[in-house]
């Protein structure tokens, strides 16, 4: 597996008898031939990446399915009420309603996804039954949320006491809509959507992406996480890439799609991520406000990643690693 141009700020080194543990060290930009080629791999965006691929780990180290995977391990963060910007705990609309956003999408182009679903803990799961038990790919609303009740998942209370503090604070003081670059909430510092790609080791490679989308966005807003093309997109014979940050930019630009076409056309990971963060630089104005992050991965096993601005970082795990690596910008 190669890792272009991103400098790896934390080394972890496992092996079998250290399963589940991290060993950190200082060898910064250092990169073992450990991360080199191998396979099954998981990576993910952001930070809380690596307790979600931890248990995408458990699934593919015992030969299981990527799909099951990437499930598991947006179940992790969506199930974790201090990421506040996904699924339980995330924070809430304009209105102070928690909406959320997910998409996933499998080897073989089947794809689904919610959006503006509310109440519901889990969406990447309600996801993927769209996915599989639908001749649909998408559902929003109040129609995804009756699919989901139909389905056997349960109503629940997704704002905790942080997330509606922070919007009563914002409601008192802003009351604008502004995207913070890196954090997407100055009153509560956080980090961000999180976009999964696993490989498995029969080599299928499936994605999957949820967020609770920008914090105090206007009610019924939805962004790029549960778009396909946008915020997610795989071909299980060339790779799959995922998007966070400002979603409206990603979405302009079909980030996620345009990714996975460059690599198609024989970019490397990196350099086709790179040269969709170009596109919005030359398309989009205002693009220096925002950030954009976008995650690759082929079906080699070849990693890449590329922001717009720096702070962006993505956690990987395989046999021998677990790490966070921090990606290269085009700005800052
Ligand atoms: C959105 N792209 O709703 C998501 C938010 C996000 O990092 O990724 N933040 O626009």
């Amino acid at each position: 597996m190669k890792i272009m141009g991103n400098r790896r700020i934390f080394i972890g080194k496992l092996s079998a008898g250290m399963a589940g543990l991290f060993l950190t060290s200082n060898l910064k930009g250092a990169f073992s031939p450990m991360n080199q080629g191998s396979m099954p791999v998981v990576i993910s965006t952001w930070n809380h990446g690596l307790q979600a691929n931890a248990a995408a780990w458990e699934v593919l180290q015992s030969g299981g399915y990527a799909l099951d995977a990437v499930e598991a391990a947006a179940k992790v963060t969506e199930a974790d009420p201090e990421v506040i910007t996904v699924g339980y705990g995330g924070l809430p609309d304009a209105r102070g309603k928690v909406t959320l956003d997910a998409c996933m999408m499998d080897e073989r182009g089947n794809a689904g996804s919610v959006a503006f679903l509310e109440h519901i803990k889990h969406p990447i799961s309600v996801a993927r039954l769209v996915m599989e038990k639908t001749p649909h790919v998408m559902l929003a609303g109040k129609g995804a949320l009756d699919f989901a009740l139909a389905n056997g998942f349960r109503k629940e209370k997704l704002i905790t006491p942080l997330a509606k503090d922070a919007w009563k604070k914002w409601k008192s003081e802003d009351r604008t809509f502004k995207p913070v670059i890196n954090i997407e909430n100055e009153v509560l510092p956080n980090h961000d959507t999180i976009g999964i790609l696993a490989l498995d080791a029969q080599g299928r490679l499936c994605g999957a992406c949820t967020t609770s989308g920008m914090a105090f966005k206007m009610h019924g807003r939805v962004g790029d996480s549960p778009i396909i093309g946008a915020g997610l997109y795989v071909d299980g014979e060339i790779g799959g890439a995922v998007a966070t940050g400002s979603g409206e930019l990603v979405m302009k630009t079909l980030g996620s799609f345009l990714v996975v076409e460059l690599m198609r056309n024989g970019m490397s990971p990196e350099e086709a991520c790179r040269e969709a963060v170009n596109r919005i630089a030359a398309k989009i104005k205002g693009f220096e406000q925002h950030q954009i992050g976008y995650l690759a991965l082929d079906i080699h096993g070849n990693v890449g990643s590329f922001a717009m601005q720096s702070g962006f970082e993505y956690a990987i795990r395989n046999q021998q690693i677990s790490d966070l690596v921090k990606v290269n910008s085009l700005l800052g």
